[in-house]
């Protein structure tokens, strides 16, 4: 598939496991969210194309720090990359340990423009994404929602979960599904962030 826009040229910035350690804020900021394993580093990568960029893994719980990545793109942004919540099989000290962190990230950055919220499209939006998305919207934060990994449902049954991720969420608009593998969505995604960026365009 084509892409519509060009790669931005994007790098790493850094790194925090802390407030204490979150870079001075400079630019407006992306937020990528979700479960575990759901795909939030693959998705960065193929949104900036750039494979490695943000590291991915089979082994859930891989991205445990907040990664931040500067996006040369107009206009310029950065993209950050959450810790994943909510992995069962970490000991229960290690499985809070996202929310303290991300919870201070999400209301206390000033330069947060909005958040990309990753859901399995085989899952579907559970207790914690239930709980995020209103959340959000009481802070006035925009949100963009993509239901990863597409290529592992058919069509019809896409659709299908599409319109129950929807209704569940009680979104204005239906979710994006995407797959890193075939590039179905991709485009779409990063269309929907430049305009939380640009509301104009
Ligand atoms: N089939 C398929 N697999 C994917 C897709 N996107 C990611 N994956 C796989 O899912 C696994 C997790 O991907 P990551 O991008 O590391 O997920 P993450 O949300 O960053 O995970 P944490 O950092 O552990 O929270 C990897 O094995 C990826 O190759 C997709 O679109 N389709
Ligand atoms: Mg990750």
């Amino acid at each position: 598939m084509s892409r519509a826009h060009p790669r931005p040229r994007t790098s790493f910035v850094t790194s925090a496991a802390s407030p204490k350690d979150f870079p001075p804020p400079s630019l407006p900021e992306l937020a990528v969210v979700g479960r575990s394993n759901v795909g939030k580093s693959s998705l960065i990568n193929a949104l900036v194309g750039q494979d490695g960029l943000a590291r991915t893994s089979r082994t859930p719980g891989r991205t445990q720090l907040i990664n931040w990545f500067e996006v040369s793109a107009q206009p310029p942004f950065h993209l950050v990359d959450l810790p994943g919540f909510g992995y069962a099989k970490v000991p229960t000290g290690m499985k809070d340990s996202w929310k303290p962190l991300i919870e201070a990230y999400l209301s206390e950055r000033k330069t947060l423009a909005g958040v990309l919220l990753l859901i399995d499209i085989r899952r579907g939006p559970e207790e914690e994404e239930l709980d995020f998305v209103p959340w959000l919207a009481q802070r006035d934060v925009p949100i963009v929602v993509a239901l990863t990994k597409s290529d592992k449902l058919v069509k019809s049954k896409r659709m299908v979960e599409i319109t129950r991720a929807r209704q569940a969420l009680n979104l204005t608009r239906a979710p994006f599904a995407v797959s890193t593998l075939s590039s179905d969505g991709i485009d779409e995604v990063w269309r929907a962030l430049i305009k939380i960026l640009v509301p104009a365009k």
